[in-house]
């Protein structure tokens, strides 16, 4: 506990600095391991917005710390759209593609347009790597596809993270059906061997939720310096209960909920206290009856309008309401 509040000390230092590291946070599988989150999520782009998904793409980026000089591999689990896992619409005749980036375009600090926000934008920069279309494959079902060898230097570097910067995008090219899956940041191609002080982010999570009331899930956005007000959004909600914001300083704001097929948006303000720590969004199911299936989709930007991340795995750790908070620190594992 005293080497974790030393870690977290350092941290909190280092991110009032300008400079940020992820020492000591395991961060590969995506969606991450605090997250509770069962599976990301993406439809064919013949599906309906109301089944949850409202731009039948997700982006997202890998960071691997500049000292991290091995291959590594992507890896997805149940890449197929078929057989388990998978939210079908008729029979199953969706097909995804999933593309890997590296290179000059990919980091989303240098090119806005990377992050994959809005439509129409060239969410695609960068050099492709890898790519493959999954249909209904039952060698795939149920398992792990893996891309790669990659070299770590054929990423985008960025300073900030000392990292360099890889992206993977899931497109429904075709069909109807809903994808589920699961990303695995490896060092091995055949198993998931993390790769220490490497993390997962996106700007626009879409994701399922469980089906039971009990499971809460979360997400964890950073709050960099100069962010005074946040503005959530959540797509396709379907009224499934409520949306909690917990900090160091916040013991749960509700933020309003959308309903089907359309997006909520909420204002959040930031005290100076929640500055270089992460925000915990909770995800509490409705009670009674249970909404099924639910696929909702969130993403955050700040008073400028610039959008935020959500990392994997919390950057500081999960953050844990204060009483007071004068005493700052980690929560042990
Ligand atoms: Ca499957
Ligand atoms: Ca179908
Ligand atoms: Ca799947
Ligand atoms: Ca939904």
């Amino acid at each position: 506990m005293k080497l974790k509040r030393t870690i977290y000390t350092i941290l909190l230092s280092l991110s009032l600095s300008g400079f940020i590291q992820w020492t000591d946070m395991p961060g590969q599988e995506v969606p991450g391991r605090d997250e509770n989150i069962t599976f990301l999520v993406t439809f064919g782009k013949e599906g309906e917005t109301s089944w949850g998904d409202d731009d039948f793409y997700q982006v997202f980026f890998f960071a691997i710390p500049r000292e991290y000089n091995q291959q590594f591999y992507i890896r997805i689990f149940d890449p197929d759209v078929g057989g388990e896992h998978d939210e079908i619409q008729g029979d199953f005749n969706t097909r995804t593609l999933f593309s890997v980036y590296g290179g000059q375009g990919v980091d989303p600090d240098r090119n806005e347009e990377s992050k994959g926000l809005a439509n129409g934008l060239n969410y695609k920069g960068g050099n492709l790597l890898a790519s493959r279309v999954f249909g209904d494959e039952p060698r795939y079902d149920n398992k792990y596809f893996s891309f790669g060898p990659f070299n770590p230097t054929a990423g985008d570097f960025n300073t900030k993270w000392n990292s360099y910067i890889f992206k993977i995008v899931c497109e429904g090219i075709r069909g109807d059906d809903g994808n589920l899956y699961r990303y695995f940041l490896s060092r091995d191609p055949e198993n998931n061997v993390p790769i220490e002080g490497a993390n997962a982010f996106t700007y626009e999570y879409t994701f399922r939720m469980w089906n039971d009331f009990k499971s809460v899930a979360h997400i964890y956005p950073y709050v960099d310096t100069g962010v005074i007000y946040i503005r959530l959004r959540n797509f396709d909600w379907d009224n499934d209960g409520n949306i909690l914001v917990v900090s160091r300083y916040k013991q749960g704001i509700d933020a309003p909920i959308s309903s089907e097929d359309d997006w909520a948006e909420s204002r959040i303000p930031i005290e100076p206290p929640e500055v270089g720590s992460s925000l915990d969004f909770q995800f509490h199911k409705r009670q009674g009856e249970l909404v099924k299936n639910n696929n909702v989709v969130v993403t955050l930007e700040n008073q400028r309008g610039d959008a935020l991340q959500f990392f994997s795995s919390p950057i500081g750790g999960v953050p844990v309401y204060q009483t007071s908070i004068q005493v700052r620190k980690a929560k042990p594992k």
